[in-house]
Parts: structure tokens; sequence; C-alpha cells
């Protein structure tokens, strides 16, 4: 009994310390002996056809460094077909090698897809293309982090966008707008002659769940990163990217002709700012021969745009997207726009304006929509314009930095965010016609910075990990997406794999029964977003205010946007909308989204809106307890350092729950004038403590405003 005490005490420190850099990539030696031989006796060699390839070099490499892990042994690298071992390649090429082996027609692959097999003791992995073998190699050795068998592995994987795509919000001077995990990884200052060996890291992640662009820069712009020695500096980066497959975007501010170029205008149809745009383009592209394009924001909180010289967004784009595309480059053109004068619903505000330009941007633009229409809520109904753009490819941008889901500490599985929104059902062409079926390509807002875990929270890596898959699949379940993640992330440990599975999959709706239930929404604190703050009502718009959002008053809580209110629900398939605007058929998760009901509104048999609103909240903060016990009773199972860095963060998070579920219903009870639930814990603290909080130095804020 007390040697088996002793080994316990001493098991945290006989698992190396592991700072999580090396994300899900982390190629330790596989412990189930029989099974790391059995794969070694497989792929002891290694036969690459075009090996000097940059593409193939990266795939090749990457296998090396992981197999050289897993395996303990490195693959021979062999100039012949060997009898057993790997062959990688590009289809077209290997066909001509290999004879007549059915399975390495290209026919079913599209661009960037691959095909993973196994047939007479060799392993294939063949891409359509280069790209389509990098992402192979990397799917092959998910087989093997995972444990899963090689012998009957039969895989055809293509993606199913074109453009998957982090957006960083990275400003020039290394700081990052709604940033969480430090500064930004680009060292502008130092580029374009030092290539930190991060750069490397960040596009073999990316590569490994199938980002192919990265835009660099805040859509929130500076002109000066179009200037030559800042493009320099992009080129030394798109360099690094090249290899795996990931191609540089950069942001374009729209008045950069008159900043950069001196011209006294930015009108899009001024020949001589289009000529400017042309020239810049063509200066990009002799520094960067496979430049992405550009993403923009025009004509909102305060960048520049089209609309000051009375052009549409249509016409603002296609000045771009005309001097892109004979270079093959593409314009991202961001529908996040509302009024500086306002005042209708900022919820319908992008769908107006962008709905009478559908079919008026050029083929090279795509607009670029946020999953919901406000902005990044804990959780919104999905964008009207998905559906109400037939004319005009889109691209979804979702958050993988967690501004309004507990920023840098709390554990919040997005990819059930993700999920649900790329899986609603718009009736856009009549039943069955999901998000995913009505977009073109999937943006992230990037959660990643110079943390040493790149992420700060260790679990948004998995955020990153399933934004990454989905926008390779949007179909595969989220559920099996936490699962690759867990078996990469805690290899060996069941137990903590169950666990990490669990929490990634029970914390959305935690956070959103915690933060906004039923429907609420922008109710945080004013400008970082950070805690809550339903009582804000003093900014320089209504619109960005809580109380504008939540319209609570002695009557009931809600924003009304059916027919008797903004009519929001208009813009909506005649479908969805009917089921949204009757509050008995509308899901309880948008109610006070689209209604605005009495506090005794009856919502449950007998349950009022006002107790099932504290039964929420409480709830919410109740499941973060739990999660934290989950994760605590992990203690010696894993290595110290990631076991305390998440327990620390779940505290935070167990606080912050209950701080959010205090001051949110101490706030609201001034309203509805009913007592808490007495089988509920009274709120710690009275409301004016919970106003009284205040935090000037809340991370991420936008440092230009
Ligand atoms: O979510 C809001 C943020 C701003 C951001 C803006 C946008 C980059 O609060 O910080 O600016 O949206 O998406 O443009």
């Amino acid at each position: 009994m007390r040697v088996y005490l002793f080994v316990l005490l001493l098991l945290p420190l006989l698992l190396p310390a592991d700072d999580g850099y090396r994300l899900w990539l982390r190629y330790d030696r596989i412990a189930d002996e029989p099974l790391r031989q059995a794969y070694a006796g497989m792929l002891g060699q290694l036969y690459v056809a075009n090996a000097n390839h940059p593409v193939l070099r990266a795939a090749t490499d990457e296998l090396h460094r992981g197999l050289s892990g897993l395996l303990g042994q490195s693959p021979e690298s062999v100039q012949e077909l060997p009898e057993r071992g790997i062959i990688l390649g590009v289809a077209e090429e290997l066909s001509g090698l290999v004879g007549n082996i059915p399975a390495i027609n290209a026919s079913k692959l599209k661009a960037e897809g691959y095909r993973l097999f196994h047939h007479n003791g060799l392993t294939y992995v063949v891409g359509r293309d280069e790209r389509g073998v990098l992402y192979g190699a990397f799917a092959l050795l998910r087989q093997l982090q995972r444990g899963r068998p090689l012998e009957d592995l039969r895989l055809v994987d293509n993606p199913r966008y074109a453009l998957r795509l982090l957006n960083h919000w990275d400003n020039l001077d290394g700081t990052v707008e709604r940033g969480y995990a430090g500064g930004s990884i680009w060292n502008w200052h130092q580029l374009p002659d030092y290539l930190d060996p991060r750069y490397t890291d960040y596009a073999r992640a990316n590569a490994s769940v199938g980002i192919n662009g990265a835009v660099v820069t805040n859509v929130n712009a500076k002109a000066i990163v179009l200037r030559a020695d800042y493009l320099e500096k992009a080129a030394a980066l798109a360099g690094v990217f090249r290899p795996y497959g990931i191609r540089l975007y950069l942001t374009a501010r729209f008045s950069a002709p008159m900043e950069l170029g001196g011209l006294d205008t930015a009108d899009p149809l001024d020949p001589a700012v289009q000529a400017w745009w042309r020239d810049k383009v063509e200066e990009i592209y002799a520094a960067i021969p496979d430049f992405g394009g550009f993403v923009v924001k025009a004509n909102s909180e305060g960048q520049p745009g089209p609309r000051e010289y009375g052009r549409s967004h249509a016409e603002g784009a296609n000045l771009l997207a005309d001097a892109l595309a004979p270079h093959g480059g593409t314009v991202m053109w961001r529908a996040f726009v509302y009024s500086e004068e306002e005042p209708t619903d900022r919820a319908k505000q992008a769908y107006d304006e962008f709905v009478p330009l559908d079919g008026q941007f050029r083929d090279n633009v795509l607009v670029q929509v946020k999953n919901g229409p406000i902005d990044f809520q804990p959780r919104e109904p999905v964008h009207p314009l998905f559906s109400a753009l037939p004319g005009t490819p889109t691209m979804l941008e979702l958050q993988i930095t967690k501004e309004y889901l507990g920023q840098g500490t709390h554990l919040v599985g997005l990819g059930n965010l993700y999920g649900e929104v790329l899986h609603t059902d718009t009736y856009a062409e009549g039943r069955g016609t999901p998000v995913a079926s009505l977009i073109d390509g999937m943006a992230g807002v990037a959660n990643i910075g110079a943390a040493r875990n790149w992420t700060g929270n260790l679990f948004g890596q998995a955020d990153w990990y399933t934004f990454g898959r989905l926008a390779w699949n949007p179909d595969v379940p989220v559920g099996t997406l936490f699962r690759e993640w867990a078996e990469q992330t805690f290899p060996g440990s069941d137990s903590v794999q169950r666990v990490a599975r669990s929490l990634l999959d029970r914390s959305y709706d935690a956070c959103v029964s915690y933060m906004t239930p039923l429907g609420l929404h922008h109710i945080m604190g004013p400008d970082h977003h950070y805690g809550p703050g339903p009582w804000v009502s003093d900014m320089p718009r209504a619109d960005w205010t809580s109380v504008y959002y939540h319209q609570a008053d002695t009557a009931g809580i809600g924003f009304d946007r059916t027919a008797t209110g903004s009519n929001a629900l208009e813009q909506y398939p005649p479908t969805l909308a009917a089921r949204y605007a009757d509050p008995e058929t509308c899901p309880r998760k948008f109610l006070l989204w689209f209604h605005h009901l009495p506090w005794d509104y009856e919502i449950d048999h007998g349950v009022t809106l006002w107790e099932r609103l504290c039964r929420a909240y409480d709830g919410g903060a109740q499941r973060v307890t739990t999660m934290r016990r989950d994760w605590e009773a992990l203690a010696g199972q894993l290595d110290e350092e990631r076991y305390r860095s998440v327990l620390m963060h779940l505290n935070i998070q167990e606080r912050e729950a209950r701080w959010w579920r205090d001051a949110c219903l101490s706030y609201f009870q001034t309203f509805s004038r009913r007592p808490i639930p007495s089988d509920l814990k009274p709120p710690a603290h009275d409301l004016e403590y919970y106003q009284s909080l205040s935090f000037p130095y809340a991370p991420g804020i936008r440092p230009q405003w």
C-alpha cells in the first residue's frame, strides 16, 4: 500500500513538463510497444516522387519529424520503389511509376485532395497536387498519433471549400486587437531578416488542419503595410508559408491611395485611384508571386470606404478586384457594416446594405459575413445574408479568439458554436439548405499570440484545430474533432482524453447559460467586452450599449424583432421567419433575441420567464464548478505543467461564471421585482458592487480608437 502511494505521489514528476508549444503535433514515442513495432515494420522506408518540390519536401520533413518521434526511428529515404514502406507523391506522377494500382487514379480527387491507402505492404500518400500530398502526410501522422491501424486504410479526402483562412487582427506595433494570448507572433520590426522558427511551426500547424491562407494584418488597417519596406517583410513571411501551402493575404485600407500615394481622393471611379491600385498590386505580386489578395473593412467603425464618395460597397470591392484579377488574387469584402447615422435595428443593417448589391460584384470578390447579424455574441441566430445573396460568393467569418466568450481564461469549446452555425437549416431553397451549403469559404479570427503555448488557454488550441478541420469538411461531427484533438494532445491517457472531450463538449452551452441565456446578447462590459455589464447605457452610440439590446423594463425583457418591433425577422426565409416569429415555436435559445416578453410569461408549465432566467444563470455557473472538479480529479494523470495551467484557468472561469450570474440577476431583478427562487444562492454582493468594478487594462482593446 505504502509503495503504491509513493509511486502515485511520484507520478507527476515522472511525466515530463510540457509547455504546450507543440500543439497537437507532439510526436512523442508511442507507448503501446506492439503497436509501435507494427508501425515501424510497415513504415521503415520512404519513396517520394519528385522529392525536390518544396511542398513535397515539407511533407517529407514532417514525416521524418513525426515518425522519428512516434516510432523512434526515421524512415530510410529510398530512390527506388521499396517492398514495404511509404510511397508519397502526386497522383499523376505516381501512376506512371507504380503501374496499375486503381486507387491511385485521381478521378475522385479534387484540388488539394488526397488519398491514403495500404496495398501490398505499401502505404500510399497520394495527392491530387502537391498540397494534397502535404495534407495526406499530416493525415497519415494523425492516424499514427491516434493509434489507428494502417492495414485497412482507405481514405479519400477532399476539401469542401477552396478558401480556408485565418484572419489575424494583428497590428504593426505588435499588439493584437481582441487578442488574449500575448502580443503578435509577427515581429514586423525584425522582418524580413529575422525569421523566427515559430513562423514555420505556425505554418506546419495550419497545414496539419488544412488551413491554406493567412491574413496577417488587422482589418482595422494601416496603409503602411502596403509600403515597399513592409511588403518586403510580408514577402519574407510568405516565403516561410509557401512550402506549407499557405498563401499570404493583407488587409487593404481604402484610403491608401491618399495616405501612401498622395492622391487627394480614394474614389473608386477615379482613374488615378484605379491606376494607383493597379500599380500597387503589381508591386505586391513582384514581391509575393502567390499573394492571395485583400480583406477589407470599409465604412465600418471609422474605417474609410467607398460610401464617402457616394459609391457602393460593390464599386469599392470591384476597384480592388480589377487590380487583383490579372494576378489571380481575391477580395474578401466584409459585410460587418452598420451605419454611423443609424437608427434602425443594427441586426438589420448589413442585409439592407448588401442585398441590393447582389450580383454586382466581380467574380473574384467574396462578401465576408460574420456568423450572426450583431457581432460574435456568445450565441446568435445565423446571419440573414447567407440566404439572401444567391448571386454572390460568401465567406463565413467566425471568431476563434473569444472576445465575447471569456477571452483569455474561459474554457469554451467553440466547435459546438461552429457546428451549430454551419448546420443551421436556413430553408433558403426549401428544407435542407444549411449555412454550410451556402458559403464558399471560411475565415476564422485567430486566437494565436506570442504566448508559449500559442493560445494562452491550452484548450484554445482545440478551437484553432476544430476551426481548420471544419473549414476542410464542415460535415465531420464536431464530437469526432474533439476526440481527434484530445487523442493527439493527451496521447496515452484515456481518462484525460475523456475529460478533455467532455469539457469541450459541455462548455459552450454552459458559457452561454452563465453569460447570455435565452437569446440575450451584448450585455458585457464596455469597449473591452470583459465581464458582465447589462447596465451599460452611456456610450457614444445607442447600439453600443447593453440596454439597447436587452430592453429590460418592469414589463419584461428582450428585443422585439417581430413585425411589432424592428421586424428583422422579415430578412429570413419565410419558413425560418415563421418559426422564430412565434414565441411558442421560437427555439428557447433565441427567445429574447426575437421577442420582448413579460417577466411572468409562462415558459414551461408553471415556470415563468424570470424563474427560467434565474435557473439558466445558476445552472451555467454550476456547470463550470463540475467542469473544474472533473479536471481537478485528473491530478497525476498528465504532466503537472498543463494540468496546473488548465486548472488555474478553470478556477478563474468558475469565479467569473458566478460573477456573471450574480451581476446579471441582481441587475435584472431591479426590473422583474421578483425574488430569486429560494433554493438558489442569493448574489454574493449588491448591484452597486458589480457596477463599481472597472478594468482599464483589460487586454485586447483596439489601440487606435
Ligand atoms: O467584434 C468587433 C470588435 C472590433 C472589431 C470589429 C470587426 C476588428 O469589437 O474590435 O474590429 O468587431 O469585426 O471589425
